[in-house]
């Protein structure tokens, strides 16, 4: 291995992540194990070139093949979504939710999402984050039993009158009603920005609903669940009329999303896309259009449920009683235990997860009530129902242990043996 020749110190780093990753494991609801095509494109020559602009418009020279790839990536994610028009060229998930609000909502305007300590995003509009400092952000929440409660939000919605409504969310392990949503958000002449990162492979596999036809304005993580590279997309119909050229005063702006988005991305935020991104972000998507990623996204859904009723009959308690989606949420109230507890004694017994708050958290965010799970990473490994049971069953074990070394050595071990089954990039090595 060239790293290995050249940087020997560094490798070591390296063999050691890719170890970590073959012997735990992965229960991180937003993480997943891309492809070895995935892998190969990202550490192709789409990394050497610039490309500021968009296909047959660009600023640099020697940008044919790159239009070809570019313009590959936004078919297929047309293809694969049913939407008009895709921009692949955000640098991840935080600086697509800036553009998709820069395109619609000029600074100081009002914009309303779920707040993060219900299970929302940081770009949804919390306080410290440019989305809470540079517009007026207001903050939605769950009822008490975590679940949205859409009446509320129509009060909310219809009181405080916002340019944008964001819809999405890390931790909430129930699916949104996208048509009701955008009936609410319409009624007062706001845009409806649904942000699908993390079941974005759900909805691409058709698995559980999809905000298209609904929300005004898509935008997705590609590496969570769809299983791509790190990057992301925004998605919205309508043509753009030239992605360079701004709008007239007389246009009007719903009537011309794709162009606003794309004029938001660059060059309102951004500059060069990466383009190896863009070359691996197309490759997934090819893999996401086979029916084998039906199979594939189905079965994440089989394994949550499974995950789910393991740890419930376990004595566990789940945020909002279960989940409808990938990911879950431990109230580990009745156990005594912090999160920050329980993630590490996960990690000591080589189950990856991590803390999270829980709906009306009486805890601190940095060691809230919860841990969230999720199944898309040990889907793609090849993980099924039974062995989820089996790991529902470890973590309850761990968790109602973390003191108890010599329990957590014997669960250490089901661990290792569990994921020796299940060979992860087995022809890879750094060192
Ligand atoms: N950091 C992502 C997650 O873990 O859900 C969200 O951006």
């Amino acid at each position: 291995m060239k790293i290995n020749q050249q940087d020997p110190e560094l490798a070591k780093f390296y063999q050691a992540e890719l170890q970590r990753q073959r012997h735990t494991l992965e229960m991180i609801p937003s993480e997943n194990f891309v492809s070895e095509a995935v892998l190969e494109a990202l550490g192709g020559v789409g990394t050497n070139k610039y490309s500021e602009g968009y296909p047959g418009a660009r600023y640099y020279g020697g940008n044919q093949y790159i239009d070809q790839i570019e313009n590959l990536a936004r078919d297929r994610a047309k293809q694969l979504f049913g939407v008009d028009h895709v921009n692949v060229q955000p640098y991840s998930g935080s600086p697509a939710n800036q553009a998709a609000i820069f395109s619609v909502a000029k600074p100081g305007e009002k914009i309303i999402g779920m707040s993060l300590l219900f299970g929302g995003h940081l770009t949804h509009g919390w306080k410290i984050n440019f989305s809470g400092v540079y517009y007026n952000a207001v903050q939605y929440q769950t009822g008490p039993d975590g679940i949205l409660n859409y009446d509320e939000l129509e009060k909310i919605v219809k009181a405080e009158k916002p340019k944008v409504l964001f819809c999405g969310a890390t931790a909430y392990p129930r699916l949104f009603d996208y048509k009701r949503i955008a009936k609410i958000v319409h009624s007062v002449g706001g845009y409806f920005i649904a942000d699908i990162a993390h079941e974005c492979g759900l909805m691409a596999a058709r698995v559980i609903p999809t905000p298209v036809g609904h929300a005004d304005i898509i935008t997705t993580t590609t590496h969570k669940s769809l299983r791509g590279p790190r990057g992301a997309m925004i998605m919205c119909n309508g043509k753009p009329a030239h992605p360079l050229k701004p709008l007239a005063e007389d246009e009007n702006p719903r009537e011309n999303l794709p162009t606003l988005i794309d004029r938001a991305v660059f060059p309102g935020l951004q500059g060069g896309p990466h383009n190896h991104t863009t070359t691996a972000i197309a490759v997934a998507l090819g893999e996401a259009l086979k029916p084998e990623f039906k199979i594939y996204a189905q079965q994440i859904l089989n394994n949550a449920h499974a995950l789910a009723g393991s740890l419930m009959s376990e004595g566990l308690v789940l945020a909002t009683g279960g989940t409808d989606n990938h990911l879950m949420i431990i109230d580990l109230t009745n156990l005594g235990i912090g999160g920050k507890v329980a993630e590490n004694a996960l990690e000591e017994v080589g189950i990856t997860a991590n803390k999270n708050t829980i709906p009306f958290d009486k805890r601190k965010p940095y060691d809230p009530s919860g841990v969230r799970l999720g199944t898309p990473a040990l889907t793609t490994r090849g993980f099924k129902e039974d062995e989820m049971k089996t790991i529902g069953q470890l973590i309850a074990k761990t968790l109602k242990n973390t003191k108890n070394e010599t329990v957590k050595e014997e669960i250490k071990k089901s661990v290792l043996a569990m994921t020796d089954k299940y060979p992860l990039y087995p022809n890879l090595r750094y060192v």
